[in-house]
This record gives structure tokens, sequence and C-alpha cells, in this order.
């Protein structure tokens, strides 16, 4: 290591002694009046508590002048609807927006306290699946960042996603905890409570377009407020997420006469709502509760802000002028059921007024193709549980379908495959069909995906409104994903290209000059290395299992699902693996391959795959002959903290989903910022960043989109590509007849045997190509310097892929509201 790098540890200023000795003295105050402890026996987990409330109020100061200010210029504001919100830990992120860590580690260290320790205590909040809630997180920091008026909405799982254990190589979840100590961050608001009504019957209103409905069960929705501090404390938005309480929580009757279960029964049906998480982000959870969560929080928030907008604006017909309703997939999409339902039944609007109000306020943006992950309900169970919104969807559909008989597209239409209703299946309301009708954009979230959208799932509607889909891809905050997860990258560049690169991220690009700089590229690679050095000692303590930093580290790091192909991943490892074996004396690159993801509980095939993955790497890993040549890990339970770990660790990020199928991705966005060079295919967001890094600089494989359609359409016999693809028989037979099994051999028979049978995923037919693109990688890794190129020249390119610029254009394009993003990335 040589000396400058030395310096690039994390370079905040000094901080101001006053400072410190106002936190010491803010920290204890809190530790010993709101937490009612001494510091002589104050643990940890108190001394974090007390941390944060002392950050906290720095925080609120901001959230308060923020949310005055925006008030007082009466501004447009978004309200974004998200049944998911994957926020990882606070402190951390919170102190970097606040430029108070070093002020933070000073005050702690004179408590005699280690901010390092304390930080890794804090819950990790898990309340989303994957992408789609981590988005909803990035989003919310942008807001902050950027100024523009947001507040979230979502739901206060008392159980985010499980914890998951790997034991015997299988995968074991248990319920997640989260609240289970305090959580210092939110403000509970009992005055802010709403009714949520189920059930029971509705009777028209003589004369007007009015119902009465009257619900046969009724809970509360009590919210609770989160304040996101935006990048240097510019501003601050609110996450207000719902929890469900009984109306009447306890039926003293019944307990008196004895009957102490049924008493409580009340309570328990309510507050099941908000208790967990569905752990499922593609297989259809059809489950009642889900619907009633759904229409729980949306209710709710609908309610909330209508309430907001009055007091305000005193004027219901000004809400697309002053609200902006995102709709983050269409979980939240009987939200153009419910605000017709408060326009006409509540505020006595008729239905065309109501109707150019909701489209006027309503957008949504799609997050997935999936066939299976298109949520559908049966009209059964809405007209049972929501029988005046039944009403409306079919209403709403009416009109839409009038609407179609009446246009130029009339002939061409396909009504059945526009209607609202599915009537193939047992009648169902298509919720993206809804969405779509009740929006006015629509958005997908990446370039391909967004023109998939167009000429598959939404290509009947978009005949009609041409004009409603328009993308805007995705983004991920740099604030958590370059400054706050790799500290010493973000130094290095400060260093080097200045430190207004943290307020201007597009500035990276002047890294670009340094990419072929000798001197620079050791300081970068010796950056990796610390973050690598950091990593193994992970591996070390959660696996028991001592890994080289030097080996390119090699990660595929998120949910484990068959159209993200870990399988792919692990059937290539144990090729690399063979060949290794039967030329023990080449020159190798030598290669860690790192596995993290939850697999859904009740996916049996994601299931075995994990299995597979961890049979695997007992067998490679106790191999002499392998031994400094590949290793292969699974780290367990996969969350926001452990990405943070990883990314800035990993020399190879795996992108390599079936082409069409994964709609953006981010994580990918979040390895290219941190240097790590990308294998995949041309899918989601991984074509633009082809598009920025130049195609020197990814190692794409794979059949496109369009070939995969086409494959689908007319299969090529498996036998036939199997008999062609070198190493591809061996691989399979060797897994088939238990190789990496030897106490359970027939344990994967049957997954190879459907792999056989049908190839939906590509896994075979994209093996030979991908390998191809893995020994590309190689070779180019024993060029050290042609590597250090590469690495160095994607994090330059990747600034476009800020969530500052995302959130920006949907300020401007879909909510219509200025935000301080002005300058492109
Ligand atoms: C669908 C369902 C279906 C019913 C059961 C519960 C459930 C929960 C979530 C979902 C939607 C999953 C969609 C999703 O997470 N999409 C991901 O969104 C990311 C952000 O846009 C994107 O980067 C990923 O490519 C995409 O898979």
């Amino acid at each position: 290591m040589n000396d400058q790098t030395i310096d690039t540890a994390p370079r905040a200023a000094a901080p101001a002694e006053s400072e410190v000795a106002q936190l010491v003295s803010e920290i204890t105050k809190r530790l010993t009046y709101s937490l009612g402890k001494d510091p002589s026996v104050a643990q940890n987990h108190d001394w974090l508590t007390a941390s944060i409330l002392a950050l906290r109020d720095r925080i609120i100061d901001v959230w308060r002048r923020s949310t005055k200010e925006s008030y007082a210029h009466g501004r447009k504001r978004v309200y974004y609807l998200s049944l998911e919100f994957l926020i990882g830990r606070s402190f951390a992120d919170a102190l970097s927006n606040l430029q108070m860590t070093e002020t933070m580690r000073q005050a702690l260290a004179r408590l005699g306290v280690d901010l390092d320790a304390i930080e890794p205590i804090e819950p990790d909040a898990a309340l989303g699946n994957g992408g789609l809630g981590r988005l909803a997180a990035c989003y919310m920091e942008s807001t902050a960042t950027t100024g523009v008026p947001c507040l979230g909405y979502g739901i206060r799982y008392d159980h985010g996603l499980f914890k998951q254990q790997i034991i015997d190589g299988h995968q074991v979840e248990s319920p997640e905890d989260w609240l289970s100590f305090r959580n210092p961050w939110e403000f509970e608001r009992r005055e802010s409570a709403y009714q949520i009504g189920f059930g029971g019957s509705c009777a028209a209103v003589n004369g007007s377009a009015q119902v009465n409905w009257t619900p046969g069960e009724r809970v509360f929705a009590v919210a609770y407020d989160t304040p996101v501090i935006g990048w240097r404390g510019s501003g601050a938005s609110t996450l207000r997420l719902w929890r469900a309480q009984a109306v009447h929580p306890l039926h003293l009757e019944m307990f008196n006469t004895g009957d102490h279960m049924g008493a409580l029964t009340e309570r328990y049906r309510a507050e099941a709502i908000s208790n967990v998480l569905y752990p499922s982000d593609t297989s259809p959870a059809g489950q009642e509760l889900r619907l009633r969560q759904e229409y729980f929080f949306t209710s709710a928030s609908l309610q909330d802000l209508l309430r907001r907008h009055l007091k305000q604006f005193k004027d219901v017909r000004l809400l697309p002028d002053k609200v902006a309703i995102q709709l983050n997939d269409t979980h939240p999409a009987l939200a153009v059921a419910e605000l017709m339902r408060l326009l006409i039944d509540d505020h006595q609007l008729d239905w065309s007024e109501a109707w150019s109000i909701t489209t006027g306020a309503i957008s949504y943006t799609n997050h997935t193709l999936l066939p299976e992950a298109l949520e559908t309900w049966p009209v059964s169970l809405i007209e049972r549980l929501l029988p005046r919104h039944m009403q409306i969807i079919f209403a709403i559909n009416a009109q839409f379908l009038d609407l179609v008989r009446r246009s130029d597209e009339h002939h061409a239409a396909d009504l059945a495959s526009l209607s609202l209703i599915d009537e193939q299946n047992g009648r169902r309301v298509r919720m993206s069909h809804l969405a779509f009708v009740g929006s006015h954009t629509v958005n997908g979230v990446s370039a391909l995906h967004t023109n998939l959208m167009r000429q598959t799932v939404f290509a009947p509607l978009h005949k009609i409104y041409p004009q409603r889909i328009t993308n805007v891809t995705n983004g991920i905050t740099p604030r958590r994903w370059l400054f706050g997860a790799n500290p010493k990258l973000t130094a290095l560049l400060s260093d080097v290209i200045g430190e207004d690169v943290t307020d201007d991220i597009s500035r990276l690009s002047k890294a670009l000059p340094h990419a072929r700089d000798a001197a620079f590229q050791e300081r970068f690679a010796d950056i990796r290395r610390l973050n690598k050095e950091r990593l193994a000692r992970t591996i070390k303590q959660e696996l028991g299992l001592t890994v080289d930093p030097t080996m390119l580290f090699d990660a595929q790091i998120k949910r484990i699902h068959e159209y993200k192909r870990q399988f792919l991943n692990i059937l290539e490892t144990i090729a690399l693996y063979d060949a290794i074996r039967a030329e023990p004396y080449r020159d190798w690159t030598p290669r860690l391959k790192i596995f993290a993801g939850k697999a859904a509980s009740t996916y049996h095939s994601a299931k075995l795959i994990i299995n597979l993955i961890n049979d695997v790497a007992s067998v490679v890993n106790n191999d002499i002959t392998t031994r400094d040549r590949l290793k292969v890990v699974f780290l367990p339970n996969y969350n926001v903290s452990l990405a943070e770990l990883v990314i800035p660790a990993s020399d190879l990020s795996e992108q390599i989903s079936t082409a069409g199928m994964e709609a953006s991705g981010t994580g990918n966005m979040k390895f290219a910022l941190n240097g790590a060079v990308t294998i995949g295919t041309l899918d989601g967001a991984n074509v633009e960043i082809r598009e920025r890094v130049g195609e020197d600089n990814i190692f794409v494989f794979g059949k496109t989109s369009a070939e995969v359609a086409r494959e689908r359409e007319a299969p090529r016999a498996t036998e036939e590509v199997i008999a062609e693809t070198p190493y591809l028989a061996d691989v399979l037979e060797a897994v088939a007849t238990g190789a990496f099994s030897p106490t359970d051999r027939n344990r994967y028979a049957g997954l190879i045997a459907d792999l056989r049978r049908d190839d939906r995923f590509m896994v075979l037919n994209d093996f030979r190509s991908y390998r191809d693109a893995q020994r590309r990688v190689s070779e180019r890794w024993l060029d050290r310097r042609a590597w250090w190129e590469t690495s160095i020249t994607n994090t330059a390119h990747c600034s476009w892929f800020s969530s500052d610029r995302a959130v920006g254009e949907y300020a401007e394009r879909i909510w219509r509201i200025p935000s301080r993003e002005a300058k492109p990335a």
C-alpha cells in the first residue's frame, strides 16, 4: 500500500470543539432524561438511542423549516403511495447527510463509546421486499435533497421482511422484529387517525350520483411520521406510515362474561392489517388480508391528503394543481376508485368532475411485466370487501369501454383485452388496467422496459392512449450508495476532482481523464482492496471461511428468482471448477463467487437454488486443488446493510437476468457507481449502463429480449442446445446425479429434469455466451492496467443514475413541480 492511500481515509474537516461539547451534553441529557439511564450503567443500545435522539433534534429543525416553507409558498406536493419502503439503517446516513459523522464520533469517544460499535446495533428497517421498496426509499431521500415537497405513505409493519438463516444449506425463515426496542426515529400522531371501512352495504341517494356506503367493519389507521433528511440538511421529506388499530380494542362485556378471547377478536383482526409485510415480490398474494392492507393504506393516505389540501386551499377542485399522487406499482391502485368515492360520496361532486380531478392528480409506475406479478383480484372478493368500490370500478370500465367503442381505434380494438375485468379467469379486476385508465401518466422504469410495456402487456391500452406511457429510468441515491457505503472512494474522488462532486454528482465525469493514470489507478485499487478486506472479515465471522482479498470478487446479490438466474451463475461456476481441476496449473484468474439473497418462502425452486449454491460451496471450498483459485460463499440474510458492505468490495457485478424480464434493476447502478464492472444481459437499465460506460467497459452476453421472445415462441429442443454447448452436459449430469449432494443424490434431479424439459429462462440457451463473457472478464483481470481503467470508467460515467436525476424527471414531466435539480447529470 502506498503512502498516498493512507490519506484517503474519510477526511471530513475537524469538528469545532464547541460542536463536540454541545453534542456530548445533548447525548447525555437524552440518555438521562429521555431514557432514564445513568451513563455508568448505559449499554451500547442506550447510547445508540440517545445519540439518535440528539441527532433527531437537528433533523426536526430542518424538517419544520422545509415543511413550513413549502406550505407558506402554497407549493404543489407529491404524495408517494408505496406498500414498501426498504429503508435499511438510518443513523449513519443521517449523520453523513448532516456532515456530523466526525462530530458524533468525537462526542461519543468522550463518553467512552465507539461510534463504529453502536452503528451496527440499529435494526435494518426492511419494510420491503427488494427493488421496488428500495427505490421508494432512494426517492424519499432525493426529494428531500432536491427540494421537491414530498410525503411518502406506506404501512408501518410490525414485522418487516423475514430473517434468513442458512441451516444445512437450506433457507430457514424467522420473523423480523425491528420494533422490539422502540423506534427512536418515529413520531406517533394519535390525532391523525382515520376510519377505514370494510364490507357492509350500499344505498343510492335519490337524485344524485352519491351512494351511502355503510361499512360492516371499521378500523383506525394511526399515523407514524419519520423525517427523511436530505444532503447537507438542505431539506427533509416525511415518511408517514399507517398502523391499524381496532375501534374497540377490548369488548369489556364479553370479557366480563368470561369470553376472554372473544373480547379481543376485533383487536386482533384489525391489528393483523399492519402486522406483517407480504414476503413475496412476484407470486400472487391472493389472500384477503393483502387486499385489506392495500385498501387500508390507500384510503388512509387519500383521506389524509384531502384533509391537508382542503385545510390549505379550501377547494377540492384545485387538487390536480396542488397534489400529485404517485402509485408505486398497482398495490395502491384502489386509489383510483377511492378518490372517486371520496369526491362523489363525501364531497358531492358529479361523476365527470370527479373523474377529471382523479386522473389529473394520479400517475402510476409499473415495475414488472411478469404475468404472475400483475395483480388481479376476484370481483367477488372486492364486492364483498369493498362494495362501493366495485360499483365505481364497473362504472369506470363502462365509461372507458364506451369511449373505446366511439373512438377511431374501435375496429382494431379488442374490448376483452382492454376491459378492467378479466373474464377469462373467473372475473377478476386487472389492477394495472385500473391504474392505467385512472392516471394521466404511466411510466416504466428503464428505456427497454417502457418499450416492452408499449409492445406487450399495455399494447391495447397504449393504442387508445398513445401519449400516456413515458419512461423514467430508475435512480439510486449517491449519498447512501457512494458517500455512505464507500467513504474512502468518496474521499479519493473529492481529493482528485474536487469536494463539490458531492453536491453535483455529474462532476464524477471529471474522473475520466484519470482512468489511465497509473498513480490514480493504484489509489483506486487500494481502496477496493481495503473494502475487500473488510468484507473478508465478515465472511470469516459469518461462515468461518478465510478468503483472499486479492481474488476477483464476483457478486450476485438480489432476490433469488428463476428469471434473475442465480442458477446460470452457479452452473457456470461448476464448469469453471471442473476446468480448474482439469488443468490446475494454468494461470486462472482467482475468483470469489459471492451470492446473497432471499427466496419467497413458498418459492420451491428458488429455495432449491439456494441449497445448490451452498452445496457447491461446500464441495469447492474444501477442495485443495482449487483452493486459491475458486471459492464460493452464500452470505445469509441479505438486506440493505449487507448490500452496503458487499457493493464497494466487488470487482464484478452479476446482472444476468433473462432479457426482457428485469424491469430495470437498481443494484446494477450501485455496483457500477462504485466501479464494479458489469457482466450482464441487455436487460433493464443494463442497456443504459452500456450506453454510458461504452461497450468496452461492460461484458454483455446472451440473447436479446427479442431473441428470447422468439425462442419462447418456438423453442429448440433442449437436448440440441445441450449437445452443442461445451461442458454443459457434464455440468448438468454432475448436479443431477448428486455430485454436490452426496448425502442426498436425488436432491437436484427434479431441478435439472425441469430444465431439460423447458428452458423458459434461457439458462441452457445463454450458457455458452455467458461462459465466454466470463472468460473475457478473467482475461481483462489479468491485465491490471486495463482492468482498473474499465473500473474507473464505470464510476466516472454513472452519475446519471442518481435518483436526483430520476426525481427531477418525475417532478418536471409527471408531477409538474419545480425541483432544485436543474442540471442534467
Ligand atoms: C408484486 C407483488 C405481486 C403480489 C404479491 C406481492 C407483490 C409484491 C411486489 C410486487 C411487485 C414487484 C415488482 C418489483 O419489485 N419490481 C422491481 O422494481 C425495481 C424498481 O423499479 C426494478 O429495478 C426491478 O427490476 C423490478 O424487478
